[in-house]
């Protein structure tokens, strides 16, 4: 590919969004009308992938796999279950920055990089976004912050501009938006080299505050889970903030003549929190159940991708970040070969497949799952399941006793690709917001 025909690249992720939270896949309409018409429409004039999932049903954790294109088990830090504010000042709970990363292999190759949104893959002063690969950052370091006040659940301001504080004033979603039209104007104006923007939106994440609910931030401060407020609409307006500052982005992009020649990804990092709508799917964040892994997977690519694709391909989130490298000419760093594979062959030809086996495996309750083809073997508190997901994307129908020798087999398969990783750490933690004394679980 000639440096002149190399894409940009956005890969835009939203924050615990579910698997039918957007009307593409399914998601009801709000009482203002469609929740996610941007994407929607760039799902009709791209790519829209039915079987594909996150790297964990967590946050951290897929972070690491988005940024290395590796299965995330490989680092200790990816073993927290996620990064929390105890791995403040740790060296080792982060993103190590010698490692090779997504934007760092590419600003290599001569990309532009930055980092508009979360980070969550460890605490100045060891990790960070710029020590990374991106060249610019804007956005929040921790999990979670109050889309006003700019602050994390312990009161500690946490919104940056590069290494240092942002003073920026307003509301987090909208600010993220408008600060990536702004890149992709100044990336037009500087010329020659292509761009590779993160887009991470903390939407539609806690806490439950639309653009009007600017009162809401000091209720909220000490309690940022805001375990006594949203509700459906909230959330669903929530999500469409972020879907229309997507839209501006597009706009931007059409503006400059870059449309075509870029190549837009949006995904959400795990499955839905508790407003989501997962359906059909069961069970949520922090689950390998399939609502706490599957995950919109949105393309848009005009000079590749043909309208109107929809895919059954399975892949997960590393696969995106390897489908980026190769659709920039970028080769993997020979020590850090890829566990991610291209999905560029799907990107060219909605109708091409190919076998891709997928493992997870989660501390909080021993939980492991291996996708093959049509059937998933799935382990929870110490209960194996099989089940058939297209026949069952529900997971209700165990078909582990009728083919006792299938679940074997597909047990042994995911023990062999398990000891092909580092073992769970004994000081991992397991960090959950809430608990059935908060709210009756599923
Ligand atoms: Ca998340």
């Amino acid at each position: 590919m000639s440096t002149a025909k190399r894409p940009n690249i956005i890969f835009i992720v939203a924050d615990d969004l579910g698997y039918a939270d957007l009307g593409c896949y399914g998601g009801r309409e709000a009482n203002f009308g469609p929740v996610s018409p941007v994407l929607d429409r760039l799902a009709a004039q791209g790519a829209l992938f039915t079987q594909g999932y996150a790297n964990s049903p967590v946050c951290s954790p897929t972070r690491f796999g988005m940024i290395t294109a590796r299965y995330q088990y490989r680092l200790r830090g990816a073993a927290e279950e996620p990064i929390n504010s105890k791995s403040r000042g740790s060296d080792t709970l982060g993103m190590p920055p010698e490692h090779p990363t997504l934007p760092s292999l590419l600003k290599d190759a001569g990309y532009r990089t930055a980092l508009i949104g979360k980070w969550h893959l460890g605490h100045p002063p060891h990790f960070g976004p710029l020590r990374s690969g991106y060249e610019e950052f804007f956005g929040p370091m921790a999990g979670g912050v109050d889309y006003f006040t700019h602050c994390d659940s312990r009161g500690t301001h946490d919104l940056y501009e590069g290494a240092e504080a942002s003073k920026a004033e307003g509301y987090l979603t909208d600010l993220l938006s408008r600060r990536a039209v702004d890149y992709v104007d100044r990336m037009a104006q500087d010329g020659n080299a292509p761009f590779f923007l993160s887009l991470h939106y903390t939407a539609p994440h806690w806490p439950w505050e639309t653009r009007e609910d600017a009162d809401r931030a000091p209720a909220v401060k000490d309690n940022l889970f805001d375990l006594a407020g949203g509700n459906i609409h909230v959330y669903r307006r929530m999500i469409h903030h972020m879907d229309e500052g997507i839209g501006w982005i597009v706009e931007a992009l059409k503006k400059n003549g870059q449309l075509d020649n870029t190549l837009i990804v949006f995904t959400s990092d795990n499955g839905g929190e508790r407003f989501s709508d997962n359906w059909p799917l069961v069970g949520g964040k922090m689950d390998l159940t399939e609502g706490g892994i599957r995950v919109p997977w949105i393309a848009h690519w005009p000079a590749v991708i043909a309208p109107g694709a929809q895919s059954r391909q399975l892949c997960m989130t590393m696969d995106w970040s390897a489908t980026m490298l190769e659709a920039a000419g970028v080769a993997a760093h020979p020590d850090y070969p890829l566990d991610g594979v291209s999905l560029l062959p799907v990107l060219r030809d909605a109708g091409h497949r190919f076998d891709r086996p997928l493992h997870w495996r989660m501390n909080h309750r021993g939980q492991r799952a291996l996708r093959e083809g049509d059937w998933k073997y799935l382990r929870v508190d110490g209960n194996d399941y099989l089940f058939n997901i297209p026949g069952d994307e529900r997971e209700r129908a165990n078909l582990g006793r009728k083919e006792p020798e299938r679940l074997e087999r597909m047990r042994q398969a995911w023990e062999e690709w398990n000891s092909t990783m580092p073992a769970i750490p004994e000081d991992a933690t397991v960090s959950l917001g809430y608990s059935v004394k908060d709210m009756p679980q599923r």
